[in-house]
């Protein structure tokens, strides 16, 4: 037993929350963090909403509220739908919290102090009209390439020409349309990532298990040219964490907030001490998982994210890291705060052959799919279809034939049939007699093939290749029942079907344990079915000939539910249409 520290990727406050989202991030490091707690491990999972920004101040705006008080609200209703598929956060933190502005003001004071941090003076656009500077993309004006007349001071979209907010004719400010922008000259902090690149790459290069995605982000940066450019770490905005140097003023920083990427990260450590707080503990409680020399010698890092987050993971955050131990540790021998120790990256979710698209009303997002059906049906689906090699197509078509193919048939059926024929023969018992045989034995060869490929895969993080092991531990058990054949063997002779009987009930007592990472409720329903307590499956399986022994004759159950419902074609067109799907 060992200790896990398993954070996903911190979804944006604002805007749409995809499906794409969840299975990038939170569904896989759930399903690996409910895995890792099986096995016995002490997990500690974290996740947060991701607050600060030009973003979410605007969101607010056009919601006609005041930032702080949209935030709120938005965090509650994230943190619902969390709850909704199954996420089994240890805690789900804001960035905006006092934790985090602490933790990220103290952070940038260390690396000030290793001279990693310099003042850069740039011209910037104001506007008179919103009294405030304006980030590149919210200057539009006319695209002198290609006449189009919305084009963003960042890039025009219509011809994709990159261009600087002083390219545009007619630049506007895109909150306000005021024309009345003026150029000031105005200073920032720049993070010197650069000097940190032969640090970082060694550091890379030591990283031979990660999964390709993460590794070959991450050397990209670091070799093109500009990759490893030094990088602003402020902005001049309202809303965010206020530029200080641990607790002390930062002459010529008033009125400025850090960037958001520059908080984000330090969020996974500051909702461990949100955590400790919540759970009235105090820092120690959470510095056990962060610092070296806090007792956190023995933790196991692991970040789970969509690809386009690796280069904050891979280059900046370490930066961050790297820089603090440099100040905080003795030179280069104690390095106190942790480095990640796995990064699993994940690609694309796209829906029916495009792109999720809220303002074409394109695909279905987490709250609507709640809507729908429950989490686990979800769950399921986009976790052994996640885009782990390549990007992976949400069809409507693919999602019916999943959930009706593998839940429903395969799992759910053999739940009902077994149970059910049990009540009918033997009562709701598990039955007395017989003796198991040659086609118990080959059940069990079968299953321990599964289980060690399950467990490996699990460890390693293929959720693919996982979840393709657990469907075939259910079809295993189909077909054991085919072939023994406890209808027609209980005619002749009674006891060689308890046996039989009796191992199917085992085997649901099995898949409960070893389905808890992908579908929780499910896991749950069956076990409770069993009478089984809920720290029964933690009980991981030591072989599959001890499972299917381990409820012995004369152990009471009850007949549950169906476990899940099939969609038939109407509610799948039905929902095509909704959607928008199909063509
Ligand atoms: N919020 C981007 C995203 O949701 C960003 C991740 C932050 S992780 C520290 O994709
Ligand atoms: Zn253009």
């Amino acid at each position: 037993m060992s200790r896990v520290l398993v954070t996903s990727a911190l979804p944006y406050i604002n805007g749409d929350k995809q499906l794409g989202n969840l299975v990038g991030s939170m569904l896989p490091a759930d399903a690996y963090a409910r895995f890792m707690r099986q096995r016995g491990h002490e997990v500690m999972f974290i996740c947060a909403t991701d607050e600060h920004g030009t973003p979410a101040e605007l969101a607010a705006a056009e919601a006609g509220q005041d930032v702080a008080a949209y935030c709120a609200e938005m965090h509650e209703v994230q943190k619902k739908l969390g709850e909704g598929f199954g996420l089994s956060f240890d805690f789900f933190g804001r960035s905006s919290s006092p934790q985090n502005r602490k933790l990220t003001q103290a952070f940038a004071g260390k690396l000030a102090e290793a001279g990693l941090i310099k003042e850069v003076s740039e011209k910037q656009v104001y506007s008179n009209a919103d009294g405030r500077f304006l980030p590149d993309r919210y200057i539009i004006g006319t695209c002198p390439n290609c006449g189009f007349d919305r084009a963003r001071g960042d890039q025009c979209e219509n011809c994709t020409k990159q261009l600087n907010p002083t390219d545009l004719i007619d630049p506007r400010s895109s909150i306000s349309g005021s024309t009345d922008l003026e150029v000031r000259e105005t200073k920032h902090l720049y993070l010197r990532q650069s000097e940190m690149r032969d640090k970082l790459r060694a550091w890379i290069d030591s990283k031979t298990d990660w999964p390709v995605l993460s590794t070959s982000i991450a050397r990209k940066w670091l070799d093109d040219g500009d990759g490893l450019q030094d990088r602003g770490i402020t902005r001049d905005l309202d809303w965010g964490v206020p530029v200080k140097k641990g607790e002390d003023v930062w002459p010529g920083m008033e009125g400025k907030v850090f960037y958001v990427w520059f908080d984000a990260p330090i969020e996974y450590i500051a909702a461990t001490a949100e955590w400790a707080e919540a759970t009235g503990q105090d820092d120690t409680a959470w510095e056990r998982w962060w610092r070296s020399d806090r007792g956190g010698e023995d933790v196991r890092y692991v970040q789970i994210m969509g690809k386009d987050n690796v280069p904050f993971h891979t280059l900046s955050f370490p930066v961050t890291i790297m820089g603090i131990n440099s100040v905080d540790g003795d030179g280069e021998q104690t390095a106190p705060w942790k480095l990640v120790d796995h990064i699993k990256s994940f690609n694309w979710l796209t829906y029916e052959g495009g792109k999720f698209s809220t303002s074409q009303k394109r695909g279905v997002f987490m709250n609507q799919a709640l809507d729908l059906l429950p989490g686990d049906y979800w769950r399921w689906w986009l976790l052994s279809n996640a885009p782990e090699s390549s990007d992976s197509d949400f069809t409507w078509a693919g999602f019916q034939n999943g959930v009706n193919k593998d839940l429903a048939d395969v799992l759910g059926n053999f739940v009902s049939r077994v149970t059910k024929f049990c009540r009918s023969k033997f009562g709701e018992v598990a039955p007395q007699g017989g003796e198991l045989g040659a086609l118990e034995d080959e059940l069990a060869r079968e299953l321990d093939k599964r289980l060690t490929a399950y467990v490996e895969a699990l460890e390693a993080i293929e959720i693919r290749k996982a979840a393709q092991e657990l469907r075939a531990a259910w079809v295993a058990g189909n077909e054991y029942l085919q072939k023994a054949e406890p209808w027609a063997v209980f005619k002749t002779d009674e006891a060689a079907a308890a046996v039989q009987i009796r191992t199917a009930l085992n085997l649901i007592r099995l898949y409960a344990i070893i389905s808890k990472p992908f579908i929780p409720d499910a896991a749950d329903k069956m076990a409770a079915a069993l009478g089984l307590e809920e720290d029964a499956l933690l009980d991981w399986p030591r072989s599959a000939k001890d499972a299917l022994t381990a409820l012995p004759p004369g152990h009471t159950f009850t007949v549950p539910d169906n476990l899940f419902g099939k969609i038939d074609d109407a509610q799948r067109e039905a929902w095509e249409a909704q959607f928008g799907g199909g063509s």
